[in-house]
């Protein structure tokens, strides 16, 4: 079984929940590792992300809290990448600031996490997902019609949510994938996903359960929905000129 973990949060306008995010996170981890690290990674937040989390450092010198803070925003893509290629451990997990996936779903993914599976995803789609607060019908129609486009486009059948922001990942597989990954913001995941496919990695998903969000997303309807669109052809491209390769 794992004894040590490295853990990436990416983080954007996460000032109000960041300091508790990183105390559960740390709480969980001292419970269960030998070893681990928390890679926080934030670009251009235009709140107090990075003061708070800077304070966090400073007041608790017993968590091992690595902060990558970059001025301009590049995205939640970008962010995650840049985290697991400055990883130490094995495995890698990412998830999301909000905590509305808690970290101790980790445990059962740690379990999934053995054998010849590499990649271990939470899918809110699995009969054993549970919300505790519906989801807007917004982004349910979002997410449906972004699964839809990741068939024609893609090809990808397989995982009806890509999205999830809980990943654990074997550290070999994270750094195959995350090196050749080209998409910088949500549509990151799909890319992913894709590759690794590609790559004949054997990946599980799991249900998990969804948390009231603490606070407001970070996803714009039109704006991250075209970019999302436009990322999807990208990658198809990237693929036909043989970007991929190793
Ligand atoms: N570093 C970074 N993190 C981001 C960015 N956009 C979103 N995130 C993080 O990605 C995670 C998911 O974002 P969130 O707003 O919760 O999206 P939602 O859960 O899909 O509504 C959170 O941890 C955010 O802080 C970004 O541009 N840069
Ligand atoms: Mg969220």
């Amino acid at each position: 079984m794992y004894s040590k973990i490295s853990v990436v949060i990416p983080c954007y306008k996460e000032a109000a929940v960041i300091r508790d995010t990183l105390l559960t996170v740390h709480a969980f981890l001292k419970s269960r590792f030998e070893r681990f690290e928390i890679l926080v990674v934030t670009d251009g937040s235009p709140d107090e992300t990075v003061s708070v989390v800077k304070d966090v450092q400073t007041n608790h010198p017993d968590i091992p809290i690595i902060l990558f803070s970059f001025k301009k925003n590049h995205g939640k893509g970008a962010a995650v990448r840049k985290g697991i290629l400055k990883s130490t451990y094995d495995p890698i997990l990412f998830l999301d600031a909000d905590l509305t996936i808690s970290i101790e779903e980790l445990e059962s993914f740690l379990s999934a996490l053995k054998n010849n599976v590499d990649i271990v995803i939470a899918s809110r789609l699995l009969s054993g997902s549970h919300f505790e607060e519906p989801s807007p019908w917004h982004r349910i129609l979002m997410a449906r019609i972004f699964h839809l486009l990741q068939i024609f486009i893609l090809g990808n059948f397989e995982f009806p949510d890509t999205q999830c922001g809980f990943k654990l990942f074997r550290r070999s597989a994270a750094l195959n994938l995350f090196r050749k990954a080209t998409i910088h913001r949500f549509a990151f995941d799909a890319e992913i996903l894709f590759l690794a496919r590609k790559n004949n990695y054997k990946i599980t998903t799991l249900p998990v359960v969804i948390k009231r969000d603490p606070r407001n997303t970070n996803v714009r309807i039109i704006h991250d929905s075209l970019n999302m669109i436009f990322a999807l052809f990208k990658i198809r491209l990237n693929q036909l000129l043989g970007r991929y390769r190793a």
